[in-house]
């Protein structure tokens, strides 16, 4: 079951066909009973069109979690050599407490089809594509959306301490299209996969799957519920496994698409 936020009521998918769910956002996340009061939602009479879908987010935190996969440990080791900032980013891959930090609060997210922005005082700028969990406020994982955590890393590897500059600015993250409902772990073998387009043209295509994620979702979870409370509930991305070359930078105009199986695209253009 795949769940949407539009400008109207929350729709629910389910063997491609649509269904109203009348229920507030942050109410219908945090139900106890989440998948047998959608399941309940499936009937003829509530049976509609999928339309203006919005980032699937209500008034939830959307927090991340970096160095999580070997491509993201060196990469950044390479861009803060210079500012001897090199080895904590070897030393958090291999800690046992994650990296984690608040990317967004709702107002600043961009949903499927709105633009994402690069900082103006920023001239090296990267999308992180990556699989976002989607948690109530007990800490549960209730499904799975796609986020992309826009990043200046000429910002980040000036000095460490730049993280929340390099990271939280308007614009700087999008998710969705949707979530999907499932408490089950996606396989290792889920692909994510990246494709940046300029002009039409590809400029950039990658892809990593789960297995390459060091830490469980859960160990995630655990880590950031361990002293925090989210009475609406949040999203925390898991950090990033692709990473464009050193001499990519994104521009205005460019067409960013993340694609994680079983969940769908988020498409979004470059302000
Ligand atoms: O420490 C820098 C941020 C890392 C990050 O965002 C990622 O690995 O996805
Ligand atoms: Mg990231």
């Amino acid at each position: 079951m795949k769940l949407y936020r539009t400008s109207k009521d929350p729709i629910l998918e389910s063997n491609q066909r649509y269904y109203r769910v009348s229920s507030d956002w942050d109410a219908l996340i945090n139900r106890g009973d989440l998948i047998d009061y959608l399941t309940s939602q499936i009937a003829p009479g509530n049976e509609t069109e999928l339309d203006s879908v919005l980032a699937p987010i209500g008034s939830q935190e959307v927090w991340a979690a970096g160095v999580t996969y070997y491509r993201s440990r060196t990469a950044r080791m390479e861009e803060s050599q210079q500012a001897g900032g090199g080895n904590f980013y070897d030393r958090v891959y291999n800690a046992e407490r994650p990296e984690l930090f608040f990317k967004s609060s709702a107002h600043r997210v961009a949903g499927p089809g709105e633009s994402v922005r690069i900082r103006k005082d920023s001239k090296w700028n990267v999308p992180e594509p990556e699989l976002t969990l989607a948690i109530n406020s007990k800490g549960e994982i209730i499904g799975y959306t796609i986020g992309n955590d826009m990043s200046s890393r000429d910002i980040e590897g000036e000095n460490p301490l730049y993280l929340p500059q390099a990271k939280v600015y308007d614009r700087s993250c999008a998710l969705g299209p949707c979530i999907l409902i499932d408490r089950e772990l996606l396989a290792g073998s889920t692909e994510i996969r990246i494709r940046l387009e300029r002009n039409e043209e590809a400029v950039f295509q990658g892809s990593t799957t789960l297995a390459q994620l060091k830490r469980s979702p859960s160990e995630l979870v655990e880590f950031l519920f361990r002293d925090n409370s989210f009475p609406q509930g949040c999203f925390l991305l898991t950090g990033t496994g692709i990473v464009p070359p050193d001499d990519f930078t994104l521009q205005s105009g460019d067409r960013i698409e993340i694609s994680i199986e079983g969940i769908g695209t988020l498409a979004n253009m470059v302000d």
